[in-house]
């Protein structure tokens, strides 16, 4: 009963989506474990159409796999309803969907707590997509949350609204000076998103477990990544939920014991996109390089990523965190024309050298980074497909990569497209 599962092994945007979506061809199902509409995963079909995918498993596009969205994921009803629709009208097959009953609903206070809570952070902001997310899985966490199947249930519906609200109204919106949400209102709001949201409702787990019984494949699409893990990323700047492997298990229902691989993606340099540490950025021209070739902008809110080097600690935690036995490379054809293309192979905190993660985040806060320079390549790689069509350099770069994280590397991305790679393994 094979799962596999495929995580971002920096801080998102490594490309999930494209090699999802190269994998979801040979699948029976593609699961979405964790996050919301905060993920942005983009898709390049052969015919040259792009898809940005946010709620919907990026599995979609093929017409054979089932497509799931499992408990682990907070929705936002309006935002799926209108993904749905943007698909079928693109003559995407919708009607695979299953959507957990036990999946978490983004409300209308929870995207308006989002946005006057980072406005309250001033510069401390986390920098969030201002979708929800966080106060979705506060309300989770605190058992405050309203879930998909309640929207079977008017009367739970409201009970459970006319609480938070009363909580919310009363204390939180009056300290952040804001206008009441009206109960009515939104209960007639999400009433009519029940009503197209119905077909798709199911008990996902039983379907995946059944699935799994019968020998059939299922792919567990990791959103956001390791190091916006709500546990082991960069606290308290990461997203609210677990993108890391174990989240996989908890966001779907199937047991750590239906894993046979576990595909870490990575882009050749780094980005990250809000606040936080990243020991490895850069605010030089080769920073602007990366940005404009990588076209490093947020595929959900336009806004621009921070650029860096390629960082070896973190990949080498990635892989030990997540149990990564296959590294995806992407964008290596971004890095040609550069000179030298340095990896940070460890990092100097207090004036000692460190091959590991520090412990406290202070300590990666101050961390600098050691770097290996190798030398760079001019050709343009897009058309390479074998190991061996890589220049000589491009190729030691891979190796190198491999050797420092552990594990090995069986693609390496050479385009935005489905067909755009290198298959090593
Ligand atoms: P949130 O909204 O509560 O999850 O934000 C918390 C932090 O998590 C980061 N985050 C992301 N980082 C990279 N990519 C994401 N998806 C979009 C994309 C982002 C975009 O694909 O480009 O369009 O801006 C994503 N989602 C959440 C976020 O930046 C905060 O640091
Ligand atoms: P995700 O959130 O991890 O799915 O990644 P995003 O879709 O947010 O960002 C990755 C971007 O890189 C998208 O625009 C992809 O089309 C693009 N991309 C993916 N792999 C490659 C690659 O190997 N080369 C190039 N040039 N672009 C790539
Ligand atoms: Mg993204």
């Amino acid at each position: 009963m094979p799962a596999i599962v495929l995580i971002g092994a920096q801080w998102g945007d490594e490309g999930k989506g494209k090699v999802t979506d190269m994998i979801g061809g040979s699948v029976d199902y593609v699961v979405r474990y964790s996050g919301g509409n905060n993920a942005g995963h983009t898709v390049v079909t052969p015919d040259g159409q792009k898809f940005a995918l946010h709620l919907m498993p990026s599995g979609a596009l093929w017409p054979n796999a089932a497509i799931v969205i499992g408990n682990g994921v907070v929705i936002d009803p309006k935002v799926l309803l209108t993904e749905i629709d943007g698909l079928a009208e693109r003559g995407v097959d919708v009607s695979r969907l299953m959507i957990s009953g036990d999946a978490h609903l983004i409300m209308p206070h929870h995207r308006a707590l989002d946005r006057v809570v980072e406005r309250y952070l001033g510069s401390s902001r986390i920098g969030t997509t201002g979708r929800g997310i966080g106060p979705a899985y506060g309300d989770k966490v605190s058992r405050m949350g309203i879930r998909v199947q309640d929207l079977l249930d008017p009367g739970i519906l409201r009970k459970k609204l006319e609480i938070v609200l009363r909580e919310r109204n009363q204390v939180l919106f009056k300290v952040y000076n804001r206008k009441e949400i009206d109960v009515d209102a939104v209960v007639e709001e999400y009433l009519t998103y029940a009503e197209r949201m119905r077909p798709y409702i199911t008990d996902t787990r039983q379907v995946l477990w059944r699935g799994l019984e019968e020998g059939r494949t299922v792919l567990l699409e990791g959103a956001q990544a390791t190091m916006l893990d709500m546990d082991h990323g960069t606290y308290p700047f990461v997203t609210s939920s677990n993108p890391t492997v174990g989240g996989a298990c908890v966001g779907s229902g199937i047991p750590p014991t239906a894993i046979t691989q576990v595909i870490g993606v990575t882009k050749a340099y780094t980005t990250r996109v809000g606040s936080g540490p990243f020991p490895t950025e850069l605010f030089d021209d080769n920073g602007v390089h990366l940005r404009k070739v990588g076209r490093e902008y947020g595929t959900t809110t336009g806004r621009e990523r921070r650029t860096g080097w390629y960082d070896a600690v973190v990949a080498r935690y990635s892989t030990r965190l997540n149990g990564i036995t296959d590294l995806v490379v992407t964008k290596l054809d971004v890095l040609s024309g550069l000179e030298k293309v340095p990896i940070c192979v460890a990092y100097e905190v207090d004036g000692k050298r460190t091959d590991d993660m520090p412990m406290t985040q202070t300590e990666f806060h101050h961390a600098t980074p050691v770097y290996e320079e190798l030398p760079g390549w001019w050709e343009d790689i897009s058309k390479a497909r074998t190991f061996e069509d890589l220049p000589a350099n491009a190729r030691r770069y891979i190796e190198r990569i491999e050797e420092l994280a552990g594990t090995r590397v069986s693609i390496v991305g050479v385009g935005p497209g489905r067909d755009e790679n290198v298959v090593r393994h």
